[in-house]
């Protein structure tokens, strides 16, 4: 276990803030984090994951084209060797409004661990992680999720 996530905003997408919020939160409770930012392709996401050793990959998508970049990333990792790694994605997921739990299966479906809908507070994925890779936080970190 190397407590290391990989961070990221797939495909096309340019909207920064929330990737910024993340990185911070995550870091701030002691996860060492790799953030590639903003337009990065899935193959980003894994040459990151690969060389660092990560154990989870967490994808942003805000601009409604989550759908499409994401297709075909677990099974991207899995053909690379991350059999194993948590994948987590989050933001404006579909076009428009859509019914929650019809976006969270399309997304499961396609071999993500977790789903969040915009305006999940990170310290609500900071939980799942921790409880995912069987962390303790308070011996991992630095500060306490609120
Ligand atoms: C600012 C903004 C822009 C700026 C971005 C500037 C920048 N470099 O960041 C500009 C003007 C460039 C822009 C452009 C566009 N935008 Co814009 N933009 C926004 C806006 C107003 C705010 C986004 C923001 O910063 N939010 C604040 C941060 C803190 O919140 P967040 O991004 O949601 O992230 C938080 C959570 O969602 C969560 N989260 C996010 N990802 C993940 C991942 C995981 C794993 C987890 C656990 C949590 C998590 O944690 C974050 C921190 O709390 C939103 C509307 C809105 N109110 O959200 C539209 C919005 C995202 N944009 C939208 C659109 C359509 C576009 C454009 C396509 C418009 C166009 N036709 O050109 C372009 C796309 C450009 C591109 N290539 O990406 C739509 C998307 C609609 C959809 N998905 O159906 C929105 C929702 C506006 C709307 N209501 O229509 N945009």
């Amino acid at each position: 276990m190397s407590n290391t996530i990989v961070l990221g905003v797939i495909g096309s997408d340019c909207h920064a803030v929330g990737n910024k919020i993340l990185d911070h939160a995550f870091s701030s409770v002691g996860f060492k984090v790799i953030n590639i930012g903003v337009l990065s392709s899935q193959e980003d996401f894994i040459n990151a994951a690969v060389e660092t050793d990560a154990d989870a990959i967490l994808v942003s998508s805000l601009y409604g084209h989550g759908e499409i970049d994401c297709r075909g990333f677990r099974e991207k990792c899995e053909e690379e060797g991350l059999s194993e790694i948590l994948l987590y994605v989050g933001g404006n997921l579909v076009v428009g409004k859509q019914e929650w739990k019809t976006v969270e299966n399309l997304y499961k479906k396609m071999g993500f661990n977790r789903v969040y809908p915009p305006g999940t507070s990170p310290a609500a994925a900071i939980t799942d992680l921790a409880q995912d890779l069987k962390i303790d936080l308070s011996k991992l970190g630095k500060v306490k999720v609120s």
